[in-house]
């Protein structure tokens, strides 16, 4: 129940929008409503004219976007009766399901890669008490193995294979044009599983549908089953634009890649579940796949820690590093406004945050002369 304006997640905030009833019980630990901030020093750095926002998933009670998902997932498998959750995971899935799985009271299994799991996330899945099962394989070996078990076990699925995630998920989009009074003529994100950007035009779809001039539009994922909307109809919606690590691009190739590898390691997926809906989710928005170095995602990581003080995961800059490569070349050209999801928190991964750093650490003696020089000689001239 709310009281005054407590925010309280967004399964309450969007309810009309989202397959729930007054009588469900919401497994929420207040969710959603991220802050959307406007980029400044990096777009003058640039020299080009665009209106570049960054989402802060990283934000969100367990530290990524997941938990969108996460608290419908779990409400409904509550809902149906289930006594517990499984799921495969590169780390924040395993992290937000944990989590979720505690607040219902509920058993929690998580299957994940051998080593290649950010110590952060790890660390969530242990703490909140799930049996985190790791395997000799990647991400697409384990959730195979998870397809499987569901089968055979009573235990509810919480990848994105399970449409409520996707429905959970969908509400980013719904908070951007709320944000912006619009949506933005670009959307970046990074693609793993292509969940996220599968959701994220669902949402843009149902939402636009609701105030807007004459152009007859339908998404054509919910069959006209969204909860709102078909025949009113749509204002603009994003191009949207998906970007890979280039060792786990399975967008790019054009086919599934069996032994992908990147420093951005909740994106080292090779098999993507949700491959036809992206493919749409590129069509019928016009936007593109495109991949980014791990180079580059260490870049555009530190670049928006340094510069706007924003700090992400690798994965998660992703979104960023392809959206500046394509405003430079003017394939995102000047005027747009463009949004950049940052998936996940960059405490997630410290270890490579650390490794990456120049410089990270002076030490000198406990004393007043060797703090001194150490702040003397590094002061900006
Ligand atoms: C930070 O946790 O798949 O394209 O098992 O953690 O919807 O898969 C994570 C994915 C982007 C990709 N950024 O999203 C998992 C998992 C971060 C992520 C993605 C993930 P999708």
């Amino acid at each position: 129940m709310n009281i005054g304006n407590h925010y309280i997640g967004l399964i309450e905030k969007y309810r009309d929008r989202l397959p729930v009833s007054k009588d469900t019980r919401l497994i929420s630990l207040g969710e959603g409503a991220t802050p959307l901030i406007r980029l400044q020093n990096i777009p003058r750095a640039l020299g080009k004219q665009v209106e570049l926002y960054v989402k802060f998933e990283g934000l969100n009670p367990t530290g990524s976007f997941k938990d969108r998902g996460m608290t419908l997932a779990v409400t409904k498998a509550v809902e149906a009766g289930s006594g517990a959750i499984i799921c495969a995971s590169t780390g924040n899935t395993s992290a937000a399901a944990a989590a979720y799985a505690a607040r219902a009271g509920i058993a929690c299994f998580v299957v994940i890669p051998d080593g290649k799991i950010a110590l952060g996330k790890l660390a969530q899945a242990m703490i909140h008490g799930a049996v985190v099962i790791q395997i000799q394989g990647n991400f697409d070996a384990g959730m195979a193995l998870v397809k499987q078990v569901a089968n055979e076990a009573p235990v509810t699925i919480v990848n994105s294979i399970n449409p409520f995630r996707l429905q959970g998920q969908k509400t980013a989009a719904f908070e951007i044009i709320d944000a912006l009074g619009a949506a933005p003529d670009f959307h970046c994100l990074p693609v793993g599983n292509a969940g996220n950007i599968t959701a994220h035009w669902i949402g843009y779809c149902e939402y636009s549908s609701v105030s807007g001039k004459n152009v007859t539009a339908a998404c054509t994922f919910c069959h006209g089953q969204c909860a709102f909307v078909h025949g009113a109809v749509a204002i603009s919606r994003p191009k949207m634009v998906g970007y890979q690590a280039a060792g786990s691009a399975p967008f790019l190739r054009g086919a599934m890649v069996d032994n992908p590898e990147t420093v951005a390691t909740a994106i080292r997926i090779g098999h993507p579940q949700s491959w036809d809906q992206a493919w749409k989710v590129k069509e019928e928005s016009g936007g593109w796949f495109d991949e980014c170095t791990d180079e580059e995602i260490l870049a555009a990581q530190k670049l928006l820690a340094g510069k706007e003080g924003v700090f992400c995961e690798p994965a998660s800059a992703t979104s960023l590093a392809g959206a500046l490569r394509d405003i430079k070349t003017g394939k995102i050209p000047e005027g747009s406004r463009v949004v950049c999801t940052l998936t996940g928190h960059g405490l997630k991964d410290p270890d490579t945050a650390i490794k990456q750093s120049k410089d990270p650490l002076h030490k000198v003696k406990a004393e007043l002369a060797a703090v001194k020089k150490a702040i003397l000689e590094n002061m900006p001239r």
